[in-house]
This record gives structure tokens, C-alpha cells and sequence, in this order.
């Protein structure tokens, strides 16, 4: 009986390189791979995938550690499943990050060696040995000359769909322009994350998706194509380093033969354009379509959900991608996430157990709202609060755990204020990511925003809408039927909300800030 074609996601995040695959026939995940960078690549000094810059604000990873986890994921589903029933990829990428190539890159490329790694082969492609990441702040005056240049942030949000942003790859152009000019003009390819995986996949350049492309500040919403005068106030010669712009059903090609000889995919393997995590997340959990949001429990915690109609944060926090659907995303993006409540449950000594419990077990006149900023935010923009940091600290000495509630509301309670501008009417919630699972967690989730949330049965939802979006790209079906095919949600564990005094609480909210 011949056997049906199958479907690969791969998930370059922060912290992990992931390949995921999917069985059109029974709607199945068949296999599931992770390579986590600081624990099986520690020779690169990353225990979470990223490294501190020598100058304030500043976050790297780097693009040679990305490569061997590309070679030891695909290394290890080799093992189980048979890659040459693979009939189309595509993949996704912590988004912003940039990867900065010079001129031996496309030729390296074009003629990868089998028996060397992915990383021997492309080692001096890159003109600049580390990539800026989604986590660097360090671009606050190249923000403040485009900003300038443009007459001022309302112009690049109209173009944009997004003030000029610090993480945003069009900042971190210019800076790597002003700073290291020499670097910047050996450069002749500039990628980000998913673009760069994309390129290596296909053994040729390959383009941007309108989902990972609007995350730049350089791209014009309007006409889905570089902004000339955006480009123009950013860096020198830009338009020549920067790949085309396209849909994220965009074939790129077949695979480069490389993964053909080392791991057995077939030659007619077809590689589609690479996306972001949050906009393959969006597809992976099910919210192609508007009336779903989804919250991301990540490193950062991200609030997305599709738009009809592009519309703008007029306090210029929010952000409008490309759906890879087809049409708009919004998103908000929350730096004090998992790495807020690590922080938390590290100060009682806990386990997630017990930080659950702290949420279950609690004494309502006994918990003050507290504010969630514990390092510096971006949503609102707001340092850390030494406040915040202090009644934790007393907090932990008097042995009161229920300041952990208050944190959790006050983190959500932010959410939901930071999402208002939406416009959409949400009728449910799906979270995803690791906190996902915290099942008190969510209950605080669903009571705040007075919506039923579900949880789906896959953990790793951006190489799930990968993989759903090699499918659909592959096989031109609509995205109800994919959707409809590989979605699955946890039926037992809806969350569905309970009373809560949302003005009240926001009230409380506010007078604290
Ligand atoms: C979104 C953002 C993060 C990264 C994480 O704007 O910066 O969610 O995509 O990978």
C-alpha cells in the first residue's frame, strides 16, 4: 500500500530548534524533535539560547549554534520517521532576529558539502558573527533618527503598523550600519531568523513573508513591499540587501540536496517561505480566521488574534503583522512573562506546583494587585518597578504566598487593558506555550477577560502552523479544512470564566501606577 505524504514544521525560537511533523490523513503529529540550545550546545556559552552584549540592552544568538541544531533535529527524526515521505516544508522563527551575510553566502549555499556540518559549510558566509534578537532594547536613538527622518513615529505606524519599535529588525539595521559601517558594507544579504532557516532548507536565498516582514519597521502595509522611504531613513543601499517580499505560501523550491544525501528526504521536497512564531502560531492554534485570540505563555507572553481590517494601537504598543491566512494580525508583545513568574516562584523557593497552589489557595482579602513589572516592560514601556520588586522581597520574608495572585492578576489584568484597542469581539481564548499548562493560571485568564479559554493538545503550536502551512501551501486547501484536520483542543480542560469585578480590579490596577 503506498504510503501518504507527510508534512514537516521546523521551529527556530529563543531557546530550541524544533521539527515537527504532521499526517494529513489521520490529522496526527507522527513525530516530534527538539534540540535545546543550552542544554545540548553548551559549548556556546547560551544556557537560554541568547547572550548579554557588551553595551546596556544588548541580546545576541548566534546563527552558527541555529545551524548545528538544524543538523542534530533533522539528525534525530531521521530516527523516526522516514523523511523521504515528506512532501513539503516550511517553518517558523522567533521574530526580528537578524542574520547579516556576506557575499560567499549564496554561493556556499548553492553547493552544500555532505560531509561537512551545516555549519563547517556556511561558517565564513556571515559578515557579522552574531544576530541581534527579539530581546535587544539597545536601539533607542537609531528609533528616535528614523522616527526623525520620517516626520515623526505617526508616520512609520501608518506605514508600518507599528511606531518605530526597538527590537524591530529596521533598528537594528541602523545600528549595525552607524556602528560597524565596514561589516555593514561587506553585507550583501541581510535575513531574519525564518528567512535565514528557509535559505539553508532550499540551498538558495529565499524570500520574506509578509507575517515575519511586518515585524521590521520597514515594511509598507498598504502595498506588502519595502517602504523606499523607510529604507532610505534606515541604512544605506538597504533595498539591494534586503530579499523580495511575499506571500507565506510562497513555493521557494525544492530542498538542497544536502538533506537529500544526509538525512533521506526526497529530492521533490518542496521548502515554502518560512513565517514567524507568532503568525505561525496564530495558524497552528486555530485563529486564521477572526473570533479567536490566542495567548502565547512563552519567554515572553504575546496576545495575538487575525484582523479584517488593518487597525492601529494609538498608544503605539501594539503591532499589525501580515496573517499568513491571508489579511492582518494584531499583536502585543509582554517582556515580564515566563521570566516574570521564574522570578517569582525562585523568591518562595518553589516548585510549579506549589506556585499553583498559591494561586488556588488564597485568602481574597488578602491579595493585593500587584504590578507585573519586575524587569523592564514593553507594554506598556516602563521600567522595572522597584515598588513591585520591594513588597516581593517582604513578601517572601513574611512568608505571604499570596502575593503571587496579585502578580498573576496584575500581569493579566495589563493584558487585557494593553488589548482594548483590538476592536475585535473575541468569542474564546486558546493559550499555548509552557505556563499553558498551569491550569490555575489560565482559570485567572479566563476570569479577567470573561472568555472560555482552551488548551490544545499540541504544546509546540508555531512548527504545528508550520507544518499546517506546508500542507496547505502543498495541497491549495482551504484553511478550514486544515484547520478542521490538525487543530485538536485538550477537551477536558477548558477553562470557562467565573465571577470577577473586572472594573473594580482595573481600578485597583491603575491607582498603583
Ligand atoms: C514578538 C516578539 C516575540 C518573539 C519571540 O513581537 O518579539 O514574541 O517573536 O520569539
Amino acid at each position: 500500500m503506498p504510503t501518504a505524504p507527510l508534512y514537516l514544521g521546523l521551529d527556530l525560537s529563543t531557546q530550541s530548534m524544533s521539527a515537527l511533523v504532521i499526517d494529513p490523513i489521520s490529522g496526527d503529529v507522527v513525530a516530534q524533535e527538539s534540540v535545546n540550545f543550552g542544554q545540548e550546545l553548551p559549548q556556546y556559552k547560551a544556557p537560554s539560547g541568547f547572550v548579554q552584549g557588551a553595551l546596556e540592552g544588548e541580546v545576541f544568538s548566534s546563527p552558527s549554534m541555529w545551524l548545528e541544531a538544524l543538523d542534530l533535529a533533522l539528525e534525530k527524526l531521521s530516527a523516526k520517521v522516514e523523511l523521504k515521505r515528506i512532501a513539503a516544508i516550511s517553518g517558523s522563527g522567533q521574530q526580528h532576529a537578524s542574520v547579516y551575510l556576506n557575499e560567499q553566502f549564496q554561493s556556499r549555499l548553492a553547493q552544500l558539502d555532505t560531509k561537512q556540518s551545516l555549519k563547517a559549510n556556511l561558517e565564513n558566509g556571515f559578515s557579522r558573527e552574531l544576530s541581534p534578537i527579539w530581546m535587544d532594547n539597545s536601539t533607542h536613538t537609531q528609533c528616535e533618527d528614523i522616527a526623525t527622518s520620517m516626520g515623526g513615529n505617526e508616520q512609520v505606524l501608518a506605514k508600518t503598523g507599528s511606531v518605530m519599535i526597538e527590537r524591530f529588525t529596521g533598528a537594528q539595521i541602523r545600528k549595525f550600519f552607524k556602528q560597524q559601517p565596514e561589516a555593514y558594507a561587506q553585507t550583501a544579504t541581510i535575513h531574519l531568523a525564518s528567512s535565514f532557516c528557509c535559505s539553508v532548507m532550499a540551498g538558495k536565498n529565499a524570500s520574506i513573508d509578509y507575517g515575519d516582514g511586518a515585524g521590521m519597521n520597514l515594511m509598507n502595509l498598504d502595498a506588502q513591499d519595502w517602504d523606499a522611504d523607510l529604507l532610505e531613513a534606515t541604512a544605506s543601499q538597504l533595498a539591494a540587501k534586503l530579499p523580495d517580499l511575499k506571500p507565506s505560501n510562497q513555493a521557494i523550491g525544492t530542498i538542497a540536496p544536502y538533506f537529500v544525501e544526509k538525512y533521506g528526504f526526497e529530492s521533490g521536497c518542496m521548502v515554502y517561505s518560512f513565517s514567524g512564531d507568532n503568525p505561525n502560531s496564530l495558524i497552528g492554534c486555530g485563529g486564521a480566521q477572526a473570533g479567536t485570540a490566542v495567548i502565547s505563555l512563552g519567554t515572553s507572553d504575546t496576545f495575538f488574534a487575525a484582523m479584517q481590517q488593518p487597525l492601529f494601537d494609538p498608544q503605539g504598543f501594539g503591532h499589525v503583522f501580515g496573517n499568513p491566512a491571508g489579511g492582518y494580525m494584531s499583536l502585543i508583545c509582554f517582556m515580564n512573562g515566563s521570566l516574570m513568574r521564574e522570578k517569582i516562584c525562585q523568591a518562595f523557593h518553589y516548585d510549579w506546583g506549589q506556585f499553583s497552589q498559591a494561586l488556588t489557595n488564597y485568602n481574597s482579602e488578602q491579595v493585593n494587585i500587584q504590578l507585573p513589572w519586575l524587569n523592564d516592560e514593553i507594554t506598556p514601556k516602563t521600567p522595572k518597578n522597584q515598588q513591585a520588586i520591594e513588597a516581593l522581597t517582604q513578601a517572601v520574608i513574611d512568608n505571604d504566598p499570596s502575593i503571587i495572585r496579585g502578580f498573576i492578576e496584575g500581569q493579566f489584568i495589563n493584558m487585557y487593558l494593553q488589548s482594548q484597542w483590538m476592536g475585535e469581539s473575541i468569542a474564546r481564548i486558546i493559550v499555548t506555550g509552557g505556563a499553558s499548562k498551569n491550569t490555575q493560571l489560565v482559570q485567572i485568564i479566563a476570569d479577567i477577560f470573561q472568555t472560555p479559554i482552551d488548551r490544545l493538545e499540541v504544546a509546540n503550536s508555531a512548527a504545528l502552523g508550520a507544518a499546517m502551512r506546508a500542507c496547505q501551501a502543498h495541497t491549495n486547501s482551504s484553511w478550514d479544512k486544515v484547520t478542521q484536520k490538525f487543530v485538536n483542543f485538550d477537551n477536558g480542560s477548558r477553562c470557562e470564566p467565573r465571577a470577577y469585578d473586572i472594573s473594580k480590579k482595573i481600578q485597583e490596577f491603575k491607582a498603583l501606577r
